[in-house]
């Protein structure tokens, strides 16, 4: 808009100064006939009566005289006329201009002097009026007296008046004229050949078109186009030059680095750009209860801290529910923003959704529906009609979303998790051409299960629009082929490990998921100092510290784990005053009842065993109960002597791998369900039962009292395992994998 006002201001200010200049050349014009033409009015009319004058004055008729002015009573009202005597007075005055026989009129005495006419404008009230008189003079040429002609002129102005009004009309049409025109002129030469050259700029840079530039003409606008051209190109060669770099680094590299898998994405995907689909977001605008003020969270999410590192270090765009009270304030028209904050590595396209819709499809249908149908905890799972209305509607609403975000040719997208089951077959059937990966971060349960669930059809339908299907372990991966094989009608390929249906071949394989060691082992700057604080504020000094990290969720065992340790502490009274268990929870679906309920179930159990062992300097139990940055997290990690996972079913787990991560120091032990996906990696960490509280008490004391030579032994371990195995090669052998599929 400022560019066409820049173009159009110019032509408008010259065109009204022009305008004006014409306008006060007609007005002065007209302004001086019709003066002439009431300069002439008023002779004639006077020489007109001159004889009659002449006679009434020589005669000394005043009657006479009288009768003479008072015609002009009934002529024009702005007419009058006046007759004087020799001397210069008043003989006889037009009634409507007797006041003018009071005004100073010094000129009479000058025209009885000079004997000549006298045609002037002169002030009388608040108007002007025009006023000729004529020397009357007898035979002899003597004086005998003046006749005056008087014309209101204020009906010239009004004349005049009207001409401008006109004029400005004139003036006002023209600029209007000269405004559509020139939008009109501007779009012609300018918006519209920039808008052609900017779509095939975009369209040649997804790779949707080889052809030229489509600007014809050869002046400013073509070399323009032809430079453009040449960038367009030029980046093109680049982003090839740079695959077949990485193809070649990748080769010399054993292990996965961020930088490893950026080759890969550039290698493997060359130009197509990496879609990510989630629930969660990978950052949320939380307005603050105490400041008031909007801030950039991470939240507590499995999936998130997995995925961040790899869009971090490939770029890409996230489409997620932005669902944070302050996340409409920080996008663009198009709904996106750059994150992390500051650092601008990927787009984050942020998906809208009623409370209805967030009710229907998160709380209702995935999380009171399908998570507690593959979790196998003994919550059951409840599957409402409108809850699986919404969530359908709700991943079309995804699907339509990301769409319209595709490049022309091959695509590729990868969708996190239960919330999105229906997407993969809703994008296939609009872009065929897409490469599709699902990865389901919970376990899979075996048929029976899942075949309570009444949309069960559907929804396995929905996911063999993919390509590929990740689970964490091999066992949920043979579940969901026995799933498929006794629910649907397909054909597997046991060679392959892969399912058939409608033309459409969808490979199912384990991808155990895993954290950024390098990430988490660092030590930060304010590490020490933070360190301390936690200590002091905990009443950690000189105790052993145990440590639990997690969503308040009914999966991840926190009520089991408050009652080994009350059970710890009954068997082994000798810890008393020498153990804490601190507890960092972080709120998770509130709004669901039996979360709600959890929460006070786990407060009270908290305060119950505290109140039941707790003396004057000691409680055995901290729990802190909100959201935690990771930074603030590893602090805690790197304190603990011991780190408990006892989740009653978990897909994978990342706290256990994130705690081996930062135990650089190797002085720490891990407490690990048997029912975690990282059980079947972490062999050295003391699995338990945790329905089993005598066992998980038992694993309490065997951490405590484990050499410090052993525990090293099986950290290092570890480490081991997720040096070699981390988030990189996690996401890396998916790529790599759903590429082999599409040469095949
Ligand atoms: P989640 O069920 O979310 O993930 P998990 O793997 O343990 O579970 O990850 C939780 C994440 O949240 C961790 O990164 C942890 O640091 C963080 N976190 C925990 N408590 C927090 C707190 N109080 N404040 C802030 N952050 C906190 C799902 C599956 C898992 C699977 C992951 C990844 O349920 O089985 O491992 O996805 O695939």
């Amino acid at each position: 808009m400022r560019r066409i006002l820049l173009f159009i201001l110019p032509i408008l200010i010259i065109v009204t100064i022009a305008f004006i200049g014409f306008g006060i050349f007609q007005v002065r014009s007209e302004e001086t006939r019709l003066f002439d033409e009431l300069m002439r009015k008023a002779k004639a009319v006077a020489e007109s009566m001159e004889l009659s004058v002449k006679h009434a004055l020589e005669n000394n008729n005043i009657s006479d005289a009288r009768w003479l002015v008072e015609k002009f009573q009934k002529r024009e009202r702005s007419q009058g006329c006046v007759i004087y005597n020799r001397d210069g007075n008043v003989v006889a005055i037009t009634g409507r201009f007797s006041e003018w026989k009071d005004r100073n009129r010094p000129y009479i005495k000058d025209v009885i002097a000079s004997k000549n006419a006298r045609g002037a404008i002169e002030q009388f009230k608040d108007y002007s009026v025009y006023s000729y008189v004529l020397p009357i003079t007898n035979e002899d040429g003597n004086i005998v007296g003046l006749e005056e002609v008087l014309y209101d002129t204020s009906y010239v102005f009004t004349q005049l008046a009207e001409l401008w009004k006109r004029l400005s009309t004139v003036l006002v049409i023209l600029v209007v004229f000269i405004i559509l025109i020139s939008l009109l002129v501007q779009r012609q030469i300018f918006t519209a050949p920039v808008e052609q050259l900017t779509e095939w700029f975009k369209r040649f840079q997804k790779g949707e078109i080889d052809t030229r530039h489509p600007i014809k003409e050869k002046g400013g606008l073509g070399k323009l186009a032809s430079e453009v051209e040449q960038a367009a190109l030029s980046i093109r060669v680049a982003r090839r030059a740079v695959s077949e770099e990485a193809t070649v680094r990748i080769q010399k590299e054993d292990l996965w680095t961020d930088s490893k898998l950026k080759d890969v994405v550039r290698s493997k995907l060359g130009e197509n750009a990496l879609f990510i689909v989630s629930n969660r977001e990978p950052y949320m605008h939380v307005i603050n209860d105490i400041s008031g003020q909007a801030e950039c969270v991470r939240p507590a999410s499995g999936v998130v801290t997995a995925i961040d590192p790899i869009m971090r270090a490939c770029g890409g765009t996230w489409i997620a529910h932005g669902g944070a009270n302050a996340d409409k304030k920080f996008v663009n028209s198009k709904n996106k923003l750059g994150v992390p904050p500051g650092n601008d590595s990927y787009i984050l396209k942020r998906v809208w959704l009623t409370k209805e819709e967030e009710d229907g499809y998160y709380y209702g249908f995935s999380n009171e529906g399908l998570w507690p149908l593959c979790h196998i905890t003994y919550t059951r799972p409840i599957f409402r009609e409108s809850d699986w209305q919404t969530y359908k509607k709700v991943n079309q609403k995804f699907a339509d979303n990301i769409l319209e975000e595709l490049p022309n040719k091959n695509p590729f997208i990868f969708i996190q998790d239960y919330h999105f089951t229906l997407l993969p077959q809703m994008i296939k059937a609009k872009r065929p051409d897409a490469t599709i990966a699902l990865f389901w971060h919970i376990p899979w349960p075996n048929p029976e299960v899942f075949s309570t669930c009444p949309y069960q059809a559907e929804i396995l339908d929905g996911m063999l629009g993919c390509d590929l299907i990740g689970f964490h372990v091999q066992y949920h991966c043979n579940n969901f082929i026995d799933t498929v094989n006794r629910l649907l009608e397909c054909r597997i390929d046991m060679e392959k490990f892969s399912i058939i249906r409608s033309n459409i071949e969808t490979l199912v394989r384990s991808f155990p998921i895993s954290v950024d060691i390098g990430i988490n082992s660092r030590v930060d700057r304010n590490e020490k100092e933070e360190i301390d604080n936690i200590r002091k504020e905990c009443e950690l000094d000189g105790k052993i510290v145990a440590l639990g990290v997690d969503r308040i969720d009914y999966t991840k065992g926190l009520a089991e784990r408050m009652i080994a340790i009350d059970r710890f502490l009954e068997k082994y009274p000798a810890y008393k005053g020498k153990l804490v268990f601190v507890q960092l929870g972080a709120p998770s679906r509130t709004h669901i009842k039996r979360y709600h309920d959890l929460t006070g179930e786990l407060d009270e159990l908290a305060e119950r065993i505290n109140w039941k062992h707790k003396n004057e300097e000691w409680k055995p139990i901290v729990y802190l109960q909100r959201h935690f940055s990771p930074e603030e997290i590893k602090p805690f990690y790197r304190i603990a002597d011991i780190c408990i996972v006892s989740s009653l079913h978990d897909g994978m787990n990342l706290v256990a791998k994130e705690y081996v991560a930062a135990k650089n120091d190797l002085n720490g032990s891990l407490i690990l369900s048997r029912f975690t996906g990282a059980a079947r990696e972490f062999t050295d960490a003391i699995q338990i039962n945790p329905y089993s509280i005598e066992e998980f008490a038992d694993g309490i004391k065997l951490a405590v009292e484990m050499p410090l030579s052993e525990k090293k032994r099986r950290m290092e371990n570890m480490r081991k395992i997720i040096t070699d195995n981390n988030i990189y090669k996690w996401a890396g052998n998916i790529i790599t994998d759903l590429t082999t599929i599409k040469k095949a």
